[in-house]
């Protein structure tokens, strides 16, 4: 067992004055039992923790980190840039150039507002899309996550499924009895949901890569359905990309799968490890947004010149260096080994793996919605996690999330965390 005193110390005395000690739920280790990890600093794929303990991180900031902690080139523009400001309240070139830049390269987006989170992201799409399309109801698929604004409260993923909770406290059913849940991957739930409901349904809101139930990919298909139906009936179509814009390919999981959604929403990586999201789509749409139209959303800090230098650094990194196969690679590497141990050390599970993001589930079965998920043995990652956690490797401290591989994950790190998986496997 590691030392983690100095954690357990500040996990108490945090819970004094931040409600459960931490300012996200999920980062509690409420699913997996135990301490916290309070870290003290990251460099590169690895992290520290308050007690000196260092840890190989597959958590990755949840995302944003596709270059590792403190990535050189983010670095050095973030030294530049704060000598300048941190936040104006007013127009910068900065943010043209980020947008300008995502705009470019993302065919279905003719304009881009920035935010501060996914969160904001989502929301402000689903706002949009009732605007746009003059009706009430909004189709989100169950198990998937797109933060915590009222309407998504439902059958979520991510912390809300670590925590079992099936919907939030403190949402008014008048809200929530606004959304249809539909299974992952299901084309007849979604077609008879539009023969019951399709004139009154303003969006479907789809992560194109489930990645807050772990990790599942959309089944041949599936979204090619989404896009059809949504079409047919004058629906807006939502891609969640705060996970796998930028992440999956260099243009997401729009790219990968060659769909093109109406709306699309920006996280994580775009901002570098700043706070950050994003909203992009066709003009017609994004042109109903304050002040060009009647669209009210605002923000302090949107396109702060911090988070949007450090997410154009980042982006012009993938977009320069072109890490995708190098990335595809490791992550690759990673999945083989471990499903050779699994096969060496008699466990069943399996792994779910898009390029740089994967997830393994202990369950014998291909997962494929939120009722699989809910089915594989979330005991035995509790024990995985924490024996993982003491050979210093850092994962999710939930089953129901992605491990997230950067640039700075070099083979000696999949090496060291294949070695460290072998172990706990005996021991489990
Ligand atoms: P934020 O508001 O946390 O920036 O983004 C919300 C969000 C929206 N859409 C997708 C697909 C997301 O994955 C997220 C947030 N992801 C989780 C991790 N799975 C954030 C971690 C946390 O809640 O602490």
């Amino acid at each position: 067992m590691l030392d983690k005193q100095n954690s357990g110390k500040l996990f108490q005395s945090a819970k004094k004055v931040i409600p459960g000690g931490v300012n996200s739920p999920v980062r509690a280790f409420g699913s997996v039992g135990g301490t916290p990890v309070f870290v003290k600093s990251g460099d590169g794929a690895e992290i520290a923790d308050e007690d000196g303990n260092k840890y190989i991180d597959y958590v990755m900031s949840w995302g944003p980190l596709i270059l590792g902690h403190c990535h050189p080139q983010v670095i050095e523009v973030l030294e530049d840039t704060i000598k300048k400001g941190t936040s104006f309240g007013a127009p910068t070139a900065l943010e043209e150039e980020l947008a300008r830049f995502i705009v470019k390269r993302i065919k279905s987006i003719d304009k881009l507002r920035l935010v501060n989170s996914g969160t904001e992201a989502t929301m402000t799409a689903i706002r949009l899309a009732r605007a746009y399309t003059d009706r009430p109801l909004i189709i989100k698929l169950e198990g998937c996550y797109h933060g915590h604004s009222d309407g998504f409260l439902t059958q979520a993923g991510s912390g809300m499924m670590t925590s079992g909770m099936p919907a939030s406290p403190g949402i008014p059913e008048d809200i929530t009895a606004l959304t249809i849940g539909a299974p992952y991957n299901s084309s007849e739930a979604i077609l008879s949901i539009f023969r019951k409901h399709g004139e009154d349904v303003a969006a479907v809101i789809a992560e194109p890569i489930a990645a807050n139930m772990g990790v599942i990919p959309p089944v041949d298909g599936y979204l090619q359905t989404l896009r059809d139906v949504t079409a047919d009936f004058d629906t807006v179509l939502i891609f969640d990309e705060v996970i796998s814009g930028f992440r999956v390919a260099f243009g997401g999981a729009q790219e990968l799968y060659e769909i093109e959604p109406d709306l699309t929403c920006f996280g994580k990586i775009i901002g570098g490890g700043l706070p950050v999201g994003a909203i992009g789509g066709r003009a017609e749409i994004m042109d109903l947004l304050a002040p060009e139209g009647s669209v009210y959303q605002a923000g302090t800090l949107s396109g702060n010149p911090l988070a949007v230098s450090a997410g154009l650094a980042t982006l012009k990194f993938l977009d320069e260096k072109n890490p995708y196969i190098q990335l595809d690679e490791t992550t690759e590497l990673l999945e083989m080994a471990m499903t050779d141990n699994l096969k060496e050390a008699g466990i069943e599970g399996i792994i779910q793996r898009v390029g740089s993001i994967m997830t393994l589930f202990f369950t014998k079965n291909e997962v494929r919605n939120f009722d699989d998920a809910k089915k594989t043995d979330t005991k035995l990652y509790r024990k995985y996690f924490h024996g993982m956690l003491d050979k210093g490797i850092y994962l999710a401290p939930s089953a129901f999330e992605a491990m997230f591989i950067s640039t700075a994950h070099t083979t000696a790190h999949i090496e060291r965390t294949i070695e460290a998986q072998r172990e706990v496997f005996k021991g489990i």
